[in-house]
């Protein structure tokens, strides 16, 4: 994926407060004590590793009405450092890996690359590997836990407009937004997936026709606009006998082949510009195994091979 002189920036996220279980502000150091540092540098790539973001002490206000989106002051805190540390790294020619945390640190992940790839007059795609869509709004979730709300709020569905403050991102284009490994939708949140016109790629799709060929049409259409593809991993993606390390566990997930087959094309096709870990929950797993599966998948994506290939490059 990355170019020879283009370093892979960590950024630890230990954001928790979006989801329902806590555990996840363990993430960013089990994925370290898990050798990911060392596994993507042992693959040839310059990495530097930035260490973890901390929560600034003062934090946003929240507008009226925000008690549909639990901790909302302390999520809008973490999005605004997480998209300027995102938005950093590409400036500088990085290629940021934003190490979680819950899933509502994409909303500053992904809104820093979306405010990179607009200066750079770049269309940015999403590949979102998840269990769930997470395309609730505050008005829409069954819970209030807004890492259920991040791919909603990128797509701009109302009710987090000020999340970012005076720094706000570019939505992603709806139609530019995949959901891969679906398998767990609320009820008011599959009517607007269904209004928007989302792409689903649900777990029935996968046993159908196979990772290979839904995501050659991924693939196919972010190099066709020659785009900036963005990867958001959820760990719940993977089956729970795999990954139990995870608060949402949801049965029927990817199995081992088909996580690495992902990583693999993905790879090969030298379109990610940007990835996001998340949802690890160290207290939950089961000696370090999820985080363990967790490197191999991101080793894979960084171009592990189990026999050269002539480069992995296309
Ligand atoms: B995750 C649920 N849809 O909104 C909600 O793990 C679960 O980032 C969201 O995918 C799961 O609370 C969020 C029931
Ligand atoms: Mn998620
Ligand atoms: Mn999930
Ligand atoms: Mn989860």
């Amino acid at each position: 994926v990355t170019r020879s002189d283009q370093s892979i920036v960590l950024i630890g996220a230990p954001v928790e407060e979006g989801a329902g279980t806590a555990g996840a502000i363990m993430g960013p150091a089990a994925l370290r004590t898990a050798r990911l540092v060392a596994t993507l540098a042992d693959l040839g790539h310059r990495v530097d590793d930035r260490g973890d973001l901390m929560l600034p002490p003062s934090l946003p206000t929240a507008p009226e009405g925000m008690d549909r989106a639990r901790h909302y002051q302390r999520i809008a805190g973490w999005s605004r450092i997480i998209a300027d540390a995102t938005e950093a790294a590409m400036g500088q020619g990085g290629l940021p890996v934003v190490l979680g945390g819950d899933h509502s640190l994409s909303m500053g992940s992904v809104s820093g690359v979306a405010r990179h790839c607009a200066k750079a007059g770049r269309p940015l795609f999403v590949l979102w590997l998840d269990a769930h869509a997470d395309f609730n709004t505050p008005a829409t979730s069954p819970s209030g836990n807004m890492h259920g709300m991040s791919a909603a709020f990128l797509c701009g569905e109302p009710g987090l407009e000020d999340l970012l403050g005076d720094k706000p991102a570019p939505r992603l284009a709806p139609e530019n937004l995949t959901l891969f490994g679906i398998r767990s939708v609320d009820r008011d949140e599959r009517a607007l997936l269904a209004d928007r016109g989302i792409d689903v790629i649900d777990m029935r799709l996968i046993d159908e026709f196979g990772v290979s060929v839904l995501m050659a049409r991924v693939i196919e259409r972010v190099a066709a606009a020659g785009g900036h593809l963005h990867v958001s991993l959820d760990v719940d993606f993977l089956d729970p006998s795999l990954a139990p390390g995870v608060g949402t566990t949801v049965p029927g997930g990817a199995t081992y082949r088909e996580a690495h087959l992902i990583m693999e094309m993905l790879h090969d096709s030298g379109l990610v510009g940007s990835l996001d870990v998340v949802e690890l929950n160290p207290f939950l797993d089961d000696r370090g195994k999820s985080a363990l599966l967790l490197v191999d998948l991101v080793a894979s994506l960084f171009g592990r091979q189990v026999v050269a290939r002539g480069g992995g490059r296309r």
